[in-house]
C-alpha cells in the first residue's frame, strides 16, 4: 500500500472561509464557533503515509500503566460541555495497559530509524490527487504552498476574531516533529517532550510497531478520570487557574499574551505536572491526543440509557462544519488551551482533527489489551 499524505488546512481556509462561517452560524451554538474545537484548520487527506512494511516489535510495557477494568459515566453532567459531550451515559471497560506519559520524541525517533517511516507532514503535497477532493474549478494554488509543511502556531500581536484559526496557525515548510517550529528549530535538548506534528495515521504506524494500538475515546476518558467519579478534570473539580499549576494550559489573553504561570509557553517535558490517581501524566493539557475513535457529534445518543461494553466509536465520520472531511477524535487539550476560548482540558471535552493533520500542539500516547 503506497499512500501519500497531502495537508491543506490554510489554503482552504483562505477558499472557504466565507461559507464555513455560514455553516459555523446554522450549525452549531455560538459557544461552540468560539472553540478550538471548530475552528482548528484541516487539511485534505489524498492518501498516506506507508505504514505497509512496518513489522511489530514485542511489546514492552515499561512506562505503561494498567488501568483497571470498570464501569463509569461518559460524557458531561456540568453545563460546560459542547453539543457532544452529552448525554452521559454507562460505559464498561476491560482492563487495559496506557502509556503514562504522552509519546515522546525519544520514543519517536527509535521508531524512525527502525522503520524509516516518513511522516505525514515531511511529504510533498500532489495537486492532482488534492482537487479531487476540492470543489471543481478550485483554482491550483501557487507553488510555494504544495511543499512538505506543517502547521505551527504563532501569536498574534494583538487580540483577533476567534473564530479565525488561520490568524495563529502558519502553513510552516519543513515544519515537522524534527523541526517542531520550522527548518531552523530542532528537538535536541528536547528528547523528552511529547512529538508533535504527527498525523493520526502517524500515530497509527507507530503504535503497530510498538505493538500497541490508540486507545478508544472511551478508554482515554476512563483513563483521564482516573477513578474519580463526576469531576470536572483529571485532577478533581478545581479550576486550574487556582492553586498550583495542574497542567500546561494557556494564562493570559488567547493568542496574543500568553502569562505563563505554568512555566511553559509551549509544549513541556512530559511529567511536568502531577500525575492523576492512574498515575497518568499530562492527560490535560500538553499536548492533544489522538485517539482511534471517528468523531460523530451525536453519537453517544445512540447509546444513552443503557450500558455499553467497550465502544470502538461510531461506524463512520461526521463533522456538521466539514461533512466531506473524516475526522477522527483528540482528547485532553494543549498548551494552547485557556478557559476564555477552549476548555479542551475538560475531561469529556473532545475536539476532532482529520488524519492527516499534524499540528505542533497534537501528539498521542498507546494502549495495549491485557493478555
Ligand atoms: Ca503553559
Ligand atoms: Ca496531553
Amino acid at each position: 500500500m503506497n499512500r501519500n499524505i497531502i495537508i491543506f488546512g490554510l489554503v482552504l481556509l483562505s477558499l472557504q472561509g466565507c461559507g464555513k462561517k455560514e455553516a459555523n452560524n446554522n450549525a452549531v451554538s455560538s459557544d461552540e464557533t468560539m472553540s478550538c474545537a471548530s475552528s482548528l484548520p484541516s487539511r485534505y487527506a489524498t492518501a498516506s503515509a506507508d505504514d505497509s512494511t512496518i513489522i511489530s516489535k514485542e511489546i514492552s510495557y515499561e512506562g505503561m500503566v494498567q488501568i483497571p477494568e470498570g464501569e463509569f459515566l461518559m460524557g458531561a453532567s456540568d453545563d460546560e460541555g459542547r453539543q457532544d459531550e452529552y448525554p452521559q451515559h454507562k460505559i464498561k471497560l476491560n482492563g487495559f495497559w496506557m502509556d503514562a506519559t504522552e509519546v515522546t520524541n525519544a520514543q519517536f525517533k527509535k521508531f524512525v530509524e527502525a522503520t524509516g517511516y516518513v511522516t505525514t507532514a515531511e511529504i510533498k503535497p500532489d495537486w492532482e490527487e488534492i482537487k479531487k477532493q476540492l470543489p471543481p474549478n478550485t483554482p491550483r494554488p501557487d507553488e510555494s504552498v504544495l511543499v512538505a509543511a506543517s502547521l505551527v502556531f504563532t501569536p498574534t500581536n494583538s487580540a483577533v476574531d476567534l473564530n479565525d484559526a488561520s490568524k495563529w496557525w502558519k502553513w510552516t515548510t519543513d515544519a515537522s516533529w524534527k523541526h517542531p517550529e520550522g527548518p531552523n528549530s530542532t528537538i535536541k535538548g528536547r528528547e523528552n517532550y511529547p512529538v508533535v506534528h504527527v498525523s493520526w495515521d502517524d500515530a497509527n504506524a507507530y503504535a503497530k510497531w510498538a505493538g500497541k494500538r490508540l486507545p478508544t475515546e472511551a478508554e482515554w476518558e476512563f483513563a483521564c478520570r482516573g477513578g474519580l467519579v463526576d469531576q470536572k478534570y483529571s485532577w478533581g473539580n478545581e479550576d486550574p487557574e487556582k492553586g498550583k499549576p495542574k497542567a500546561n494550559i494557556w494564562q493570559g489573553k488567547f493568542p496574543y499574551l500568553n502569562t505563563n504561570q505554568d512555566k511553559f509557553i509551549g509544549a513541556a517535558p512530559v511529567k511536568s505536572f502531577a500525575a492523576n490517581k492512574y498515575g497518568l501524566y499530562d492527560m490535560a493539557g500538553n499536548v492533544w491526543e489522538w485517539c482511534s475513535d471517528f468523531y460523530k457529534p451525536d453519537y453517544y445518543k445512540d447509546m444513552q440509557g443503557k450500558l455499553t461494553s467497550n465502544p470502538q466509536g461510531p461506524t463512520t465520520s461526521f463533522d456538521p462544519m466539514e461533512p466531506t472531511i473524516p475526522k477522527r477524535v483528540v482528547r485532553g487539550g494543549s498548551f494552547l488551551c485557556n478557559a476564555s476560548y477552549c476548555k479542551g482540558y475538560r475531561v469529556t471535552s473532545k475536539m476532532k482533527s482529520s488524519p492527516d493533520t499534524g499540528l505542533n500542539h497534537t501528539g498521542f500516547r498507546c494502549v495495549a489489551d491485557i493478555k
